[in-house]
């Protein structure tokens, strides 16, 4: 019964409303806009304080809502903020000793694993990773990307995807001598070794 009987006052409101909240952005400090902001959204018919007449008379550019932000966030060049980073070297483990005059070598996956965590090729000549994802559970694709940093964040080479059970044979230009990372970027916590490029 309460409902039916706030029905008319609500409504009545609710037209009004446009006008009010152009109003209260203006004079948001005043008690009174409050009370008629919960009126227009909540269905809880608070009629209080007369609309004062102050109200209504607007300030002429009331400053933008907070609300309104998210629509102009595309805007932003995000790029001018990225840090240039200093890159953490790659240190490969003691284990990893590999030879580094190939100009080519074999690299195979099973499931989330590369079956070789250390390859070894001549610097400073293009060289080749023979690749072949030997699938596993579900079939995961995975790729063969280069990084400068362990971190995978200074990318030098990125291959591209290959599906289970097939191979695919990636061109890598020259790279200067040093030790660097090769991931998946797919899944590159678990797919991950060492290139010794020397
Ligand atoms: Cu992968």
């Amino acid at each position: 019964m309460l409902r039916t009987r706030s029905a008319g006052p609500e409504r009545a409101i609710s037209r009004a409303a446009p006008v009010l909240v152009a109003g209260c952005l203006a004079a948001l400090v005043a008690s009174a806009c409050t009370a008629s902001n919960a009126a227009s959204g909540g269905p809880t018919p608070v009629r209080t304080t007369p609309v004062s007449t102050a109200h209504t008379t607007t300030a002429p550019t009331s400053p933008a809502p907070a609300s309104v932000a998210p629509s102009s966030a595309p805007a932003s060049p995000v790029p001018s903020v990225l840090p240039s980073p200093t890159f953490a070297p790659v240190v490969a483990p003691a284990s990893c000793h590999p030879s580094t005059k190939a100009s080519a070598v074999d690299l195979s996956s099973k499931q989330f694993l590369f079956t070789t965590k250390c390859l070894g090729v001549a610097a400073g000549a293009p060289f080749v990773i023979r690749y072949r994802n030997g699938g596993g559970l579900g079939n995961p694709t995975h790729n063969v990307a280069i990084y400068r940093d362990p971190g995978g964040l200074s990318n030098v080479y990125r291959g591209g995807i290959v599906l289970a059970d097939t191979a695919h044979t990636y061109h890598v230009k020259a790279l200067p001598a040093g030790v660097y990372m090769f991931l998946c970027d797919l899944h590159p916590d678990t797919m991950r070794g060492y290139l010794v490029v020397g």
